[in-house]
């Protein structure tokens, strides 16, 4: 089974990236054959962005990625802008994307929105070249978190149209979103899921930052005026927090409303910050090492990129022959 899922490099990576996605990738990396995972900073340049800054943050998200146990010896861990066959793959397969389908996108809603100088093409295309990332690889699968679900419904499409049109040539990719934790929402607006440009900080904790901080912003997580740790009506904000319990203590969240029946919701929150404190922390003691070696970070990018190459430029040669694009093969 093939694996495939991309991160970006951008600002620093949240709870919320590590639960619904990161986790995922290091429990994948040994189901995958291969796995590959992508830091895809090609989908970083869509939206307002410093050059130097893109660069820091590369090697910033590749480090938290080996920090929380990619291993490059047990999947493939490359950066998207060293393999052309992505963007060369995302400009074919516009050939059998709809528009329509493009716009109806809920994500580049809201992106374009927030967009203050510049509504860039790339950010209304973005959702093609995700296709195209995931498709080159003929990948069965894709870890992501649950605002992906119609991303990924759209590049099933594509590959399911491609293959009707020129013959039965990619794979038709399912996505795997966890059953705990595939939406985890903002701290201080917890209608809203946590997320990297939108909101203040207090309401994500980032992967890394310091035990103060974390304890500081769970120990403030917006409630309700009731007093019971149960999901329900009104009760986002402790629902959140019971997921991310469970996910941290590795227990369902029925277990989690039993445990704290008849607790207050002053010593649940600090029993959360505990338990994702400690859940944070071997990623947050490897970390520093990790990143410190730039060159070391090159290296694996440079040894995963070769290998993700040669298993996307198979896809490419038969996408290009059925297509009837370039010289015809002997
Ligand atoms: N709140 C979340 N809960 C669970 N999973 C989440 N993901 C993102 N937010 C949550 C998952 O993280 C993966 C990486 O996402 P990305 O590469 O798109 O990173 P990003 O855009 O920098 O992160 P955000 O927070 O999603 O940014 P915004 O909100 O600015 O767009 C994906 O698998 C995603 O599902």
């Amino acid at each position: 089974m093939r694996i495939f899922s991309g991160i970006q490099p951008t600002g620093r990576k949240h709870l919320g990236n590590y639960i619904g996605a990161i986790r995922q990738y290091v429990e994948g990396q040994d189901r995958g054959d291969p796995a590959i995972y992508s830091i895809v900073d090609l989908h970083a340049i869509t939206v307002a962005y410093e050059p130097d800054q893109l660069r820091t943050n590369l090697y910033d998200t590749t480090a938290a990625l080996l920090a929380a146990g990619l291993d490059p010896e047990r999947c493939i861990l490359a950066r998207q802008s060293d393999i052309p066959e992505h963007t060369e793959l995302c400009w074919l397969l516009s050939g059998v994307c709809a528009h329509g389908d493009l716009n109806r996108m809920t994500q580049f809603k809201d992106k374009s929105g927030q967009q203050k100088d510049l509504v860039s093409a790339g950010l209304f295309i973005y959702p093609l070249l995700q296709a195209a990332d995931v498709l080159a690889y003929r990948a069965d699968e894709v870890p992501v978190g649950e605002d992906q679900r119609q991303h990924i419904e759209l590049m099933r499409e594509i590959a399911r149209r491609f293959n009707e049109r020129f013959g039965e040539t990619l794979v038709v990719p399912e996505h795997r979103i966890p059953e705990i934790g595939a939406r985890i929402m903002d701290l201080q607006e917890p209608n809203r899921k946590m997320s990297t440009s939108v909101g203040a900080d207090s309401g994500r904790v980032y992967l890394l930052e310091t035990e103060k901080e974390t304890r500081k912003k769970l120990g403030s997580a917006v409630t309700d005026s009731g007093r019971e740790v149960k999901r329900g009506e009104g009760k986002e904000g402790i629902a959140n927090l019971i997921g991310i319990y469970a996910v941290a203590r590795g227990v369902s969240e029925d277990e989690v409303e039993a445990e704290f029946e008849g607790a207050g919701y002053g010593d649940f929150k600090k029993a959360v910050a505990d338990a994702v404190v400690e859940f944070l922390a071997p990623v947050r003691e490897r970390y520093p090492e990790i990143r410190e070696d730039e060159a070391e970070i090159e290296r694996i990018l440079a040894q995963g990129a070769a290998r993700a190459r040669e298993l996307a430029a198979e896809t490419l040669s038969d996408v290009r022959a059925a297509m009837g694009v370039g010289v015809p093969r002997s």
